[in-house]
């Protein structure tokens, strides 16, 4: 964390939920006639005024292509761009800038690493180990991986009710013909926080590589790479106030360095020939093509937003709500709920008897509340858990308190009048 988000943590405590509320123009709406409760933040967050503007300036001012014209604009534009990576590596305190890749998502991000990393480092006969809570993104492409190199995926189980993994059986499941350890900061469908740095340290001490997909977790709280001592880490910009199509790929310089071109074009080269091409260095060996460069400004703007408000009162407001939510949800008759009883994330997946999740949505939705409905990218864990889908209402922290409780009011209504 950056010093003057510390001070300005100390200096203000509690979160002014209402005054950031007015920073954020798309939630002062009406939807099917109500006030909007935006509970999708899982799915993508909103932008406030900070990042909009700053898109818009950069757009109306300095728009141009990075890295290749020698005018005015093209400098502009390519400073902007490199400064938006320098934040992103003070941003999760990463050793050298160039260990920061710009890609489209976390879901880029985990293909690269599969893709190239993988492909060059990874032999038939060897384990990659994810965990059974993972996001379809950070399965298939290991499921691709290992089909083209023969290698072999083991889970992680999750271990019972409470949406925890077995940690106590770790030791069995990292062995030394493991490879890669990949598994999720945060469970999008759960709200589970893993113990990212101590699956890391016991992951180092057996010389396996892991690959932290932080998607729900980036934004949402404090993120230190060299803290969590991790090989990779994913995280997309649009569910931490930024722009869609701009993400980062975190990976430790020499294994950057170790790792082929993910695509070919312009930019990622030092030279072109007609037979053979030589690579530019690290991080632009990975970035082929135009760069979404706004993006990378609206990124900018976002962790600069964040850290002002403060990240380590953004997690304890975002665990505040989660627990709230999940209180109130555990009084109602005939819910069932999934993850951990406590120290949850800020988002809560449940079950109403008789009442379809996509129903129930749906029915919110004419209330106004925006709740997600489905697997969310979750197929495998929901079949672990016996259901097709869950309802998620996640949280950010401009959601309040009584968003909350009238959100439970509308799921009592809506169980009246499923079940009467
Ligand atoms: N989860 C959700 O509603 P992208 O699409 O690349 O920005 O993020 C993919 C992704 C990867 N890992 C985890 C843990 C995620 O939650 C997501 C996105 C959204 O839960 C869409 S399914």
């Amino acid at each position: 964390m950056n010093t003057e988000s510390c001070t300005t943590e100390l200096d203000h405590p509690a979160l002014d939920v209402e005054s950031i509320r007015r920073e954020f123009p798309i939630l002062d709406q009406t939807v099917n006639g109500h006030p909007l409760v935006y509970l999708d933040n899982a799915a993508s967050s909103q932008k406030p005024r900070a990042v909009i503007d700053a898109i818009c300036r950069y757009y109306e001012h300095d728009n141009a292509n990075v890295h290749r014209g020698i005018h005015e604009l093209s400098n502009r534009a390519s400073t902007a761009y490199e400064a938006g990576r320098k934040r992103a590596a003070q941003f999760i305190n990463a050793k050298h800038t160039s260990e920061i890749v710009f890609t489209r998502g976390t879901t880029e991000g985990i293909n690269l690493v599969a893709q190239a990393w993988g492909t060059r480092h990874l032999r038939k006969g060897d384990k990659i180990l994810l965990t059974e809570m993972e996001h379809h993104s950070n399965i298939v492409p290991w499921q691709l991986l290992a089909e083209r190199v023969g290698a072999e995926i083991q889970y992680l189980p999750v271990n019972d009710d409470r949406g925890l993994l077995d940690l106590s059986r770790l030791d069995e499941w990292l062995t030394s013909d493991v490879k890669v350890f990949a598994f999720t900061h945060i469970s999008n469908s759960l709200g589970t926080v893993n113990p990212a740095a101590e699956f890391c340290k016991r992951a180092r001490s057996l010389g396996i590589i892991t690959v932290v997909d932080a998607a729900q977790s980036a934004g949402h709280g404090p993120l230190d790479v060299q803290e969590l001592d991790c090989d990779f880490l994913a995280f997309s910009g649009h569910k931490m106030c930024g722009p869609t199509g701009i993400g980062v790929l975190y990976g430790r310089q020499e294994l950057l360095e170790a790792t082929p071109p993910y695509q070919g074009g312009g930019d990622m080269i030092a030279t072109v020939d007609y037979h053979k091409s030589t690579w530019n260095k690290v991080p632009h060996k990975f970035e082929a093509g135009t760069p979404h460069i706004s993006g990378v400004v609206g990124l900018h703007a976002a962790m600069d937003y964040l850290d002002r408000i403060g990240r380590n009162r953004i997690a304890r407001y975002d665990h505040e709500l989660g627990a709230h939510a999940y209180e109130e949800l555990a009084r109602l008759k005939g819910i069932r709920l999934f993850g951990p009883h406590i120290g949850r994330a800020g988002l809560v997946s449940f079950l109403m008897t008789d009442v379809h999740a996509h129903d129930l949505v749906t029915v919110a939705d004419q209330r106004g509340f925006a709740l997600r409905g489905g697997h969310h990218c979750n197929q495998p864990l929901m079949k672990k858990l016996g259901v097709e889908s869950t309802a998620r209402a996640s949280f950010y922290f401009y959601n309040t308190h009584q968003e909350i409780d009238r959100t439970i009011e509308v799921l009592k209504e809506i169980q009246n009048f499923f079940t009467r």
